[in-house]
């Protein structure tokens, strides 16, 4: 994995900023102001959790002001546009946060994280306080909390039955644009095509793309089954993505802001994943309605395929010493 020239000199800049900004004092009078970009549709739990607990939750001093559906920036250029200084707060990927620190990619790596409570004790665990730190640090990006994204399944606009990784050679597999994400889909056996989220539908709908991968609740969110034929259940990733907030509006809020901040986005994250979790068991029985094939392939054909891919990775260099095991041992 390449650090891109831009990463490497925003890295530099963030710190700069921040030491500029030491000394802000707090925000006395005026609220905050918190601009949040994500790709996530507003139906999306996370930004029903977002807009109906968080934003109430910090209203005394602060506006949080949500642009969804990438409205205000495109998808993945969220963290560079925090560390700027022109946005407040987004939900961003661990395959995000990999472009900038590589050691990242572990927590974006396929059949690694278990479920829904393993994201969160890997999150709180002393082991993942350093990473933690180091976003902070380098790049002026507070993570508040892990919010559940759901298992990341298959959905394809043809019917053809898949049933090993074997079964996925040659198919154009829509995954989100970045290293880290393109090298999911080389292991599962497609041929990953870069996309953003927001030209999966259309690129559904014309063959562009023969599949894209998410979990249920996003398919059912976004619309994805209009356009598709079938759901395989490999839950290749349980996928998960960080409330992040700029960390020089963190350092000039007051102790007790700080605290009502962060117990907003604890109740906000643990609200969207019940209600991820919740729907993720619902949804099969609704895409099937719709017509759609859902099924469980060969998952040991295709943990073992990934788990082998990333081993022998160059990803996996960038992993720090015993970082697999300390996730595997929670
Ligand atoms: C996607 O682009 O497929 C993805 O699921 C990636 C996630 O990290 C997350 O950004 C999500 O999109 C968006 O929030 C839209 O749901």
């Amino acid at each position: 994995m390449r650090f891109s020239p831009v990463r490497r000199t925003l890295l530099t800049t963030a710190v700069a900023a921040s030491v500029a900004s030491v000394g802000g004092g707090a925000f006395a009078q005026n609220k905050i102001k918190l601009r949040l970009s994500s790709p996530a549709s507003a139906t999306d739990q996370r930004a029903v959790a977002l807009t109906s607990i968080f934003g109430p939750a910090v209203a005394s001093f602060a506006d949080l002001d949500p642009h969804w559906n990438a409205s205000l920036f495109k998808q993945g250029t969220e963290l560079e546009a925090i560390s700027r200084g022109n946005l407040e707060m987004s939900i961003a990927s661990a395959q995000e946060l990999a472009e900038f620190f590589p050691e990242f990619s572990v927590f974006a790596a396929g059949y690694v994280h278990r479920d829904a409570a393993h994201q969160v004790k890997v999150f709180n665990s002393d082991f993942f306080q350093p990473y933690k730190k180091k976003v902070e640090d380098k790049l002026g990006v507070k993570l508040l909390s892990v919010m559940y994204l759901g298992r990341r399944q298959l959905n394809l606009r043809t019917d053809k039955q898949i049933n090993t990784p074997a079964d996925l050679a040659g198919l154009k597999l829509r995954m989100p644009g970045s290293e880290a994400w393109l090298f999911l889909g080389r292991a599962l056996g497609a041929n990953p095509v870069p996309m953003a989220f927001t030209e999966v539908y259309t690129g559904l709908q014309t063959g562009a793309i023969d599949a894209q991968d998410n979990p249920l609740p996003t398919v059912r969110d976004a619309k994805f089954f209009e356009v598709t034929k079938q759901v395989v259940l490999t839950s290749h990733l349980v996928d998960l993505n960080y409330l992040t907030l700029s960390k020089r509006v963190w350092d000039r809020m007051t102790p007790a802001q700080q605290a009502t901040l962060q117990k907003a986005a604890n109740d906000a994250a643990e609200s969207g994943r019940q209600k991820q979790l919740a729907l993720e068991g619902e949804l099969e029985a609704f895409f099937k309605e719709k017509g759609l094939k859902v099924y469980t392939p060969n998952l040991d054909a295709f943990r073992k395929q990934v788990q082998e891919a990333y081993l022998k990775s160059d990803l996996a260099k960038n992993w720090e010493k015993g970082a697999l095991e300390r996730i595997n041992a929670l």
